[in-house]
């Protein structure tokens, strides 16, 4: 595209079943909000859209465990989010929902075109239903025990505990979350977008030609086709959701992955009105999805896809996906509770937005995961928000009002003074611009940054405290080009610190300025960032660490089904002795050990390593099912398991004997 006339600038639609954490920020929000208030500076017409996605299963799972029905549990995450949102300064034209009409209409509407077309592809299947609750499952409403690592927690879709991938026809011992019973398998009808088809008519080429894209989201992409696409339902059996609108279809809503990203087309609507088809359906349009690496796909290919099977659409021009950002070296968990929620980072950091932006900009995890620790935070806001930035920001402030009653001193021609090289600012301020409109906030913020060194430099090379007592005008035209660059600092801060920038101007009584002439009277100095105590970044570890969520009371899991004695001597349980303990690699929750088993040397790949310092279990005697089918994980091939106790609090202890004994005895 050459010059586009106008920018169509999504976020990911957040779930509003739980709170918004540092992840989502870094990970979607932030850097879209940087673009955006970029172009917005440079005079661009751009809509910046967003809303909260209120449909989906993982929502009516959390209404029942509160006791609430679904609409009232959006009703409150999106108010929650609207807040967290617009503190962070996350400055959306329109932060709508699909709860809400337009988006009903809009979404029922695409099917129907579709369906009308004779897109889709009606296809029969047997699903698990619960004859109590008298309704479909959806895979997460099943859980059972995972075939891969014996797990007996994993749901339909996925094992958390080894991350496979799972169908719920996968799990041995299949259970029901509503009623607990055993689910049967019944047919029913769907309707799926086939996917392999639009493969080889549009999306290969459509693929083909986004080379240029992040090679993560690229490569992503290309896997995907490699491996085939296959259709996929578009509508579920669930009573909450858009409901499919055809006669045939009664009781059944649509897929929430087919109605959330039309929700960017909803919320353009309700913004727009008579107007917004051109920023949707007119070729200058430039069309650019922020989320996180987890919903590629979707925005990639089968938004794409629907678009392009409808008609008219535009496609999306850029999809700078984000990877994850990880906690404490960690995976951010919401089960586990390991996270910084936004709302509680403000309540303990009032009126700090823009440290977090600027920590979480600086780390940004734009080509591979990266690591929030409290420590980097404390670190980054103390030595390069205070050290470099507020103590510049000051000390021009402070000086001018001390010499010069805060009002600037003439200057024949700042940009051209020989104390300081202007240029370099100016290509400074262009390489940002480049990097911006690359998607590489962290670099781009880096370099702003050398901006407020640069005029460090300046500061430290003139030393104009001792230049006062000789030469008062060369100190006033210091002063006029050092606030000159303040100017030009908080003008390019702005998309990255909002609050800063407005700050610094405000100092600077130049709000509505360019330029500070000479003569021009400054405002009041004030403190950009107060100093993070040690106190307080302890407070937060303290915080993290207590706050994983207890599992839940033994006395409400049931008994399991009655096994006999036989079943029972079918195992082969022993004691072992721990003699290596490593963390697997890129795996947050293995450890691979060599247990002696009195029999062997082996080893057994467990998920425990959120729990033991590897270093610290060397030598334990364990409890180890000795006979339990040998299985790959992440490559290992582990043979036996581990025998643990979780307690209330959601920690494992190993269950040993009580008195040392030799490897091997065993267990009956
Ligand atoms: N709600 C998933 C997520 O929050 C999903 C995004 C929708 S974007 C159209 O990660
Ligand atoms: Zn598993």
């Amino acid at each position: 595209m050459t010059e586009p006339k106008r920018y169509t600038i999504t976020a990911a639609l957040p779930y509003a079943n739980g709170p918004l954490h540092i992840g989502h920020l870094a990970g979607c929000f932030l850097p879209a909000d940087i673009y955006v208030r970029y172009l917005r500076a440079k005079g661009q017409e751009v809509i910046f859209v967003c809303g909260t996605d209120e449909h989906g299963v993982p929502i009516t799972i959390k209404a029942k465990s509160e006791g609430k029905t679904p609409q009232e549990v959006v009703d409150f995450y999106h108010r929650q989010m609207a807040d967290a949102f617009k503190t962070f300064g996350i400055s959306f034209d329109i932060f709508s929902r699909t709860s809400n009409k337009v988006h009903h209409e809009t979404a029922s509407d695409f099917f129907k075109v579709l369906y009308d077309k004779g897109v889709f592809k009606e296809d029969i299947t047997e699903q698990y239903y619960d004859e109590d609750a008298k309704q479909f499952l959806a895979d997460r409403y099943i859980t059972g025990t995972c075939p891969r690592c014996s797990f007996d927690k994993a749901y339909g879709d996925q094992c958390e505990n080894c991350g496979s991938t799972l169908n719920p026809s996968d799990l041995i011992n299949p259970r029901s979350t509503l009623s607990g019973n055993k689910p049967v398998l019944r047919e029913t009808k769907n309707w799926y977008l086939p996917l392999d088809k639009i493969q080889a008519e549009f999306l290969n080429d459509f693929i083909e030609s986004k080379k240029h894209w992040r090679s993560t989201v690229y490569g992503q992409c290309k896997s995907w086709l490699n491996e085939g696409l296959k259709p996929r339902a578009m509508t579920r059996d669930l009573d909450w959701g858009v409901p499919v609108p055809i006669t045939e279809a009664v009781g059944k809503v649509l897929y929430v992955w087919f109605d959330a990203p039309i929700g960017y087309i909803s919320a353009t609507k309700e913004l727009k009105r008579a107007d917004w088809e051109k920023w949707w359906m007119d070729e200058e349009t430039k069309l650019v999805h922020f989320i996180g690496k987890d919903n590629i796909v979707f925005h990639c290919i089968i938004f794409p896809a629907m678009m392009h099977e409808y008609g008219g659409y535009i496609m999306p021009t850029d999809v700078p996906a984000n990877e994850f950002l990880n906690l404490e070296g960690q995976k951010i968990s919401t089960s586990r509770n390991h996270a910084i929620w936004l709302h509680e980072y403000l309540a303990d950091f009032p009126d700090r937005q823009d440290e977090l932006r600027y920590v979480l900009s600086s780390i940004a995890p734009e080509t591979k995961d990266s690591d929030f620790t409290w420590k980097d935070y404390q670190a980054r806001v103390n030595n390069e928000l205070g050290a470099i930035l507020g103590n510049l920001v000051n000390r021009i402030l402070v000086l001018s009002q001390k010499y010069f009653n805060g009002i600037v001193q003439p200057h024949a021609d700042y940009k051209r003074d020989p104390r300081f090289d202007w240029k370099e600012l100016e290509r400074t301020i262009n390489i940002i611009e480049q990097l911006t409109e690359n998607y590489q906030f962290r670099e781009a913020q880096n370099e702003l940054m050398n901006i407020a060194r640069m005029g460090n430099k300046l500061l430290a090379e003139t030393e104009p405290w001792h230049l006062i007592k000789t030469d008062e005008k060369a100190v006033g035209e210091i002063l006029n080009l050092s606030l000159q660059l303040l100017m030009q600092f908080a003008k390019t801060a702005e998309p990255f610190l909002p609050n800063t920038a407005a700050r610094i101007l405000k100092m600077l009584n130049a709000e509505a300025l360019d330029e500070l002439p000479a003569n021009h009277q400054l405002g009041e100095p004030a403190i950009l960032f107060k100093k993070i105590e040690d106190e307080e970044i302890d407070k937060q570890l303290k915080k993290l660490n207590s706050s994983k969520e207890a599992p839940p009371h033994a006395s409400l899991v049931p008994q399991k089904e009655e096994i006999t004695y036989e079943d029972f001597a079918r195992m082969d349980i022993r004691v072992g002795t721990i003699l290596e303990a490593v963390k697997v690699p890129k795996a947050d929750k293995l450890l691979q050990l060599t247990i002696d088993t009195g029999l062997d040397k082996r080893t057994v790949v467990s998920g425990i390593a959120e729990y033991f310092n590897p270093n610290l279990i060397v030598g334990k005697q364990v409890c180890i099912l000795a006979n339990l089918a040998p299985r790959k994980l992440r490559g290992i091939v582990s043979q036996g398991m581990i025998l643990m106790a979780e307690t209330p609090d959601g920690n494992l202890e190993f269950v040993s004997p009580v008195a040392a004994i030799l490897a091997g005895a065993i267990v009956k």
